[in-house]
């Protein structure tokens, strides 16, 4: 049997985060992480059969993020948050805390301790920000919870702010709370859960989180850190803790990567995926992988969605996309849809 529709979950408190700039090598720069990019494909879908995306309008309590996140960094990013004032601007770090035994971490002054946590000055904080962050991990984890109760073989947390970059006590690169990892450790009543991550960027802070985690496999493809944000990992020869060995993989590709050579490191990816044998997918999709991308450096087109999907259906295990990067706003709907209608082509029960 086929299924021909996906469950989409989305919010719309993600549209009070909005930063306008953010300060790159001495100049002002386009912040591309925008409202615009779920409301696309919101609208996009709406014009498809694809689904009837569900409105999540509860927010999970602290103690849900807690069982990923540093419930100090945690109680930092609401109190920050909050403390901001209706009509002030965002703020970002521009002091960072080097790991030095004469760091005082603990310094009380609440904007100067942004940078206790926060490891780039791509993350800025305003006052709806906290809200819009926890209801994209609330959209995760609901989606996480009605994948298990209703057996769904596959569902899409339409996320934002976007999650890989943070890890258990730090946060960065557009990302505050990881919203796959929320996901994947519910996934894990199931069983033994894979988590790919497709974004253009090293998964980071995902990868962090489940390091020590033998349950957890974690493999992502990327633009080689040696050149590519976020630079301090991403390489090949990190393959998991020692509780852990061998449950993670990273593939690191050159700039400029087609297509083609994509689909073969995915090919190979899923490979590693299918002996791990998991009982769930969980699939951190970013479309900033696409050759229009403003930030990212691949090759893909439109039609290299619907061959991931379909290479992803393939495998044959239930299915959570959760919603990474992709900035080509006006393109992400049209990149969302290949990659779904590839994935239920295929996919049998
Ligand atoms: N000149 C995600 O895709 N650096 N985060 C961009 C552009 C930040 C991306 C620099 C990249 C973070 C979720
Ligand atoms: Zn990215």
């Amino acid at each position: 049997m086929i299924e021909r529709k996906i469950q989409v979950f989305f919010s719309d408190l993600h549209k009070i985060h909005v930063p306008i700039t953010v300060f790159i090598n001495g100049r002002l720069e386009t912040y591309w992480e925008v409202p615009k990019r779920v409301i696309n494909i919101l609208e996009h879908l709406g014009n498809t059969n694809l689904s009837s995306p569900i409105k999540v309008e509860t927010l999970i309590s602290i103690d849900e993020i807690t069982k990923i996140h540093d419930n100090n960094m945690i109680n930092y990013l609401q109190a920050l948050s909050k403390s901001i004032m209706l009509d002030q601007e965002y703020i970002y770090p521009s002091v960072f805390a080097i790991k030095s035994p004469m760091s005082r971490l603990s310094a009380t002054h609440l904007e100067g301790r942004y940078g206790t946590y926060c490891f780039d000055t791509e993350a800025p904080i305003g006052r709806g920000t906290w809200t819009s962050v926890i209801s994209s991990a609330t959209v995760a984890s609901v989606a996480a919870s009605q994948f298990i109760s209703e057996q769904l073989i596959s569902a899409y947390a339409l996320c934002r702010p976007p999650g890989h970059h943070a890890g258990s006590s730090f946060f960065g690169g557009y990302c505050y709370i990881n919203n796959a990892a929320i996901a994947a450790n519910k996934l894990l009543d199931l069983g033994n859960v894979a988590i790919i991550d497709l974004d253009y960027h090293h998964g980071n802070g995902t990868q962090e989180i489940f390091w020590q985690n033998p349950k957890v496999f974690f493999g992502s493809i990327h633009g080689d850190p040696q050149f590519e944000y976020p630079y301090y990992s991403g390489y090949a020869d990190e393959v998991g803790g020692y509780k852990a060995y061998n449950t993670n993989i990273n593939i690191p590709l050159p700039r400029h990567t087609s297509g083609e050579k994509y689909l073969c490191a995915l090919a190979d990816l899923l490979q590693s995926v299918s002996e791990f044998n998991p009982a769930s997918l969980v699939v951190s999709i970013g479309f900033d992988t696409y050759y229009d991308d403003p930030i990212g450096s691949f090759q893909l087109t439109i039609d290299d969605y619907s061959r991931i999907g379909k290479s992803i259906g393939q495998l044959g295990v239930p299915t959570l996309f959760v919603q990474e990067g992709g900035y080509k706003a006006s393109m992400l709907g049209k990149l969302c849809e290949s990659l779904v209608r590839g994935y239920l082509a295929v996919y049998r029960v």
